[in-house]
């Protein structure tokens, strides 16, 4: 009895170890893409001391696995202003030399070299100079003063202002640590449906705690606001941007916001939009509106980023309308003044060609807005690899000085002269341990900061790195996940909305499909058959010369091949056409047996993600592993629900069978 009764004992105590140290090494997804705790205790000397520069220090001295590291701050390299770029020259048997201009140089220089070790290609000699493309980086955060996030689906905000300023959780270093290492320099903390709160002294007190953990990380801080703040925060009668008052107002909260923070951002400003406040409910434009704030911005160094998500109910076709409000009002904003507008003319949809803005304005800096956080992409249950709609976007051609004038060449400052350039993505990030909900969506949050200081990677090189470091460099289980990260957002395309449909969104949510989605006495615009047009002819967009004339915001050549069924990409048919349901595809089929065979690709390819993941289960831990097995699972549920939503409400219309080769609904439309 005595024995057994020892025995148990040891077996309990033999149960804890096991226990905690599988605990430890659990993945639980929140070490992101960084290495793990290590110490190697290399040899790494700097010739400055400086918050930033240690950090840089302290990471290669745990980090890094080879011979000597000295970093080198020289300010007279010839490099571009703020340029924040790096060079690494050594190898790893005989030491290397990380040299740049700025603290923040050096840190990156010493991310992308711990990067190079964790994807194993530190071999040989290392000879590497990098420069951002663009000066500011900046994730949005759509986060609300209740801990609420707009469109997140990775739990609460990673703010805890309740808390603030005393407690600083050790997330916000995580964070700022994350965001270090894939270059990206500014974070707006707040929804840009402003609540005018943000900027009372009391929030900002707590932003500032948010800021001094940031800035050794080389990251700024911005706030959105809310343009009505003179009334409703400061008891202004007015806050019409040619007030005398008003303007002294916000002088005097930039003045009080940069005694708290010396090094703050900017503001991102949404203004006449979706009922936000804005410079016209004074008759004043929106150049008068941003020119305001950057008065006030301007002797601190801050910049206003002036959202052109702008689309009335009363107006015209609203793919065009950012455009027609902006282009008049080119050369008119001050020069630290930059629009910030989304990749596409709509709303982030699965696919859209790229907004006709880029390129049209020549004296107007304009910044790409992306959406990280997948509100119309399955949100944190699906999976779509964002990388592919990045860059089909920034390697697009406006053809605004010719061939080759690509957007990211546009927004970068390689085409038009600007002060300044930036990009923005709105977050995927809340308090789920694993940072985004699911574990795959981490990619689009690294995949966004690798695209904002390089935009010629391609999606494959990214995604490459980044499962050689979030699981493991075995090929058994890169290149076949790699593969399927490619083929994730057409795939989607294909069971939401393939040939240039947008918008069958089920209202408000936007997860399922409800393409026939009617609701009494709502905006036309924010109704899926504004979009599909769907009748007994055929379906689609009009924006043809016969139609709205969209495709007249496009450069020649581009109008005139997305003006002419005949040359306009399939991809974008539907979005610029409204096309007969028996329109003959490149495919030999017609447009309606198209239609069926894309949507039926879409469900297909998700089952095959399913066999994929399936197979690399030897390779990862079980808790990621399972996690991502489910949500594939639900995936497929889901794309099959889309296909037979989209496919039995639209056969409504076009009166004509499911090719019969095609598998049956299994879905009714009730
Ligand atoms: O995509 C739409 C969203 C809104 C969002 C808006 C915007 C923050 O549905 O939730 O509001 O765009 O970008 O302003």
């Amino acid at each position: 009895m005595e024995t057994l009764f020892k025995d148990r004992k040891l077996l309990l105590s033999t149960f804890l170890i096991l226990f905690f140290a599988a605990g430890a090494f659990a993945e639980d997804g929140s070490r992101l893409w960084l290495p793990s705790e290590k110490n190697y205790d290399a040899e790494v000397t700097a010739n400055v001391q400086n918050p930033t520069v240690d950090i840089a220090v302290r990471e290669l001295r745990s980090q890094w696995n080879g011979a000597p590291v000295r970093l080198i701050l020289e300010r007279a390299r010839r490099r571009r202003k703020a340029d924040d770029g790096f060079g690494i020259i050594g190898n790893r048997t005989r030491g290397v030399t990380i040299e740049a201009n700025t603290p923040q140089g050096l840190l990156y220089g010493a991310y992308h070299l711990l990067r190079l070790q964790q994807t194993g290609e530190d071999d040989g000699h290392i000879y590497i100079s990098e420069s951002p493309a663009y000066d500011y980086r900046i994730l949005n955060h759509w986060d609300n003063l209740d801990g609420s996030i707009e469109r997140g689906y990775a739990g609460k905000s990673l703010w805890q202002w309740d808390e603030l300023p005393d407690v600083v959780s050790p997330r916000y270093e995580e964070y700022a640590r994350a965001n270090a290492s894939i270059g990206i320099n500014g974070a707006a903390l707040n929804n840009v449906n402003a609540n005018p709160i943000f900027i009372t002294t009391e929030y900002l007190k707590k932003a500032a705690a948010i800021a001094d953990v940031f800035r050794p990380y080389g990251i700024k801080t911005f706030l959105s606001v809310n343009f009505s703040s003179p009334v409703l925060i400061g008891g202004l009668e007015t806050s019409d941007p040619l007030n005398a008052d008003v303007q002294k107002w916000w002088k005097d909260k930039a003045d009080e916001i940069y005694r708290l923070i010396p090094d703050f951002g900017g503001f991102l400003v949404k203004a006449n939009s979706e009922g936000q406040p804005g410079p016209q409910d004074f008759g004043r434009t929106h150049a008068d509106g941003a020119n305001m704030l950057a008065e006030a911005l301007k002797p601190h160094g801050g910049i206003v980023m002036w959202r052109a998500f702008v689309y009335a109910a009363s107006g015209d076709d609203r793919a065009k309308q950012a455009y027609d409000e902006f282009t008049p009002l080119d050369g008119q904003f001050l020069d630290n003044v930059i629009i910030q507008v989304k990749n596409g003319p709509i709303d982030f949809q699965p696919r859209e060609p790229f907004s006709p803005l880029f390129g049209a304005m020549k004296y107007t800096p304009l910044m790409i807005e992306f959406q990280i956080t997948r509100e119309y992409l399955g949100q944190s249950r699906q999976f779509a690899y964002l990388a592919p709609l990045y860059s089909e976007c920034l390697q697009a051609d406006t053809y605004c000085e010719g061939e080759g004038s690509t957007v990211a060449k546009v927004t970068a400052g390689h085409i038009y002269r600007q002060p300044f350039t930036a990009i923005a993505g709105v977050a995927n990030t809340g308090s789920d341990a694993n940072w985004t909900g699911h574990p795959l969506g981490q990619a689009d949050w690294y995949c966004f900061g690798r695209l904002a200081w390089n935009p010629d990677l391609t999606p494959e090189q990214i995604a490459d790195e980044w499962l050689k470091q979030t699981f493991t460099t075995d090929s058994a289980f890169v290149e076949p996940v790699k593969r399927m990260m490619l083929a994730s957002r057409e795939a989607m395309v294909n069971y939401m909305m393939p040939l240039g449909l947008h918008h069958l969104f089920a209202w408000n949510e936007h997860y399922g499909p409800e393409p026939w989605c009617y609701v009494p006495g709502a905006r036309a615009d924010w109704l899926p058959s504004y979009y599909h047009k769907a009748d007994t002819v055929g379906i689609g967009f009009n924006r043809s010369e016969t139609g709205s004339r969209a495709v007249f915001q496009y450069y020649s050549p581009l109008r005139e091949t997305f003006n002419d069924i005949e040359t306009c990409p399939e991809e974008y048919l539907l979005w610029f056409h409204h096309a007969p349901w028996d329109y003959r595809m490149h495919s030999g089929r017609t447009l309606w047996s198209e239609l069926c065979y894309r949507y039926q690709a879409g469900v297909y390819a998700c089952r095959e993600f399913q066999k994929v993941w399936d197979k690399i289960e030897p390779y990862i831990d079980h808790e990621r592993f399972s996690d991502v097995q489910s949500r594939l699972r639900q995936q497929t549920a889901d794309a099959t629900w889309w296909k037979d939503a989209c496919v039995l409400y639209f056969q409504k219309f076009s009166r004509r069978p499911i090719p019969y080769e095609l598998e049956r609904p299994i879905h009714n439309i009730e």
